[in-house]
């Protein structure tokens, strides 16, 4: 299969408590290709923005207010069935329910702060690399 890419980002909460060195690397030993990457503080109308399709449920507020509370490193990661291969090295949503060795199973604070971010399609992937990072950003593709 050719090679393609996800979109990722390492919330506030795992930048803050110094995990981003530790998700870079695992990130790496599971084999994917840092293709572009910086380090940013995104505006809460960004947040909003980036999870619009959250807009109305229960943490749509608490979840762009957490987004816009410090920095963030985003990424575009490339490797074969990227989308997927990444899915599975974060885990569940849910901390308490992602398998062991997951990086949010490893470095989440709480279902909200889960420490990282990865793209649920390859559609969504594209959308939100394009959300960052600009023409002459992009690497990937
Ligand atoms: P995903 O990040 O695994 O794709 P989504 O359902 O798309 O999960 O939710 C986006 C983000 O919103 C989650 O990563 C988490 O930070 C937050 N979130 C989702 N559900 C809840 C909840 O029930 N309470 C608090 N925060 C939530
Ligand atoms: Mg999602």
């Amino acid at each position: 299969m050719e090679e393609d890419f996800t979109f990722a980002i390492i919330k506030p909460n795992a930048v803050r408590n110094k995990h981003t060195g530790p998700i870079l690397a695992r990130i790496n030993e599971a084999g994917f290709n840092i293709a572009a990457m910086k380090m940013l503080s995104m505006s809460r109308l960004q947040a909003e923005a980036f999870y619009d399709v959250h807009r109305g449920k229960p943490f749509f507020d608490g979840l762009v207010e957490f987004m816009s509370s410090g920095p963030v490193v985003v990424m575009i990661l490339k490797a074969e069935n990227a989308v997927e291969e990444f899915r599975k090295l974060i885990g569940n949503t849910d901390p308490a329910k992602a398998e062991e060795g997951t990086i949010r199973r490893l470095f989440a604070a709480s279902l909200q702060m889960n420490a990282i971010h990865g793209s649920d399609s390859p559609e969504n992937a594209r959308k939100e690399a394009g959300f960052f990072f600009s023409g002459f950003e992009r690497f990937w593709s």
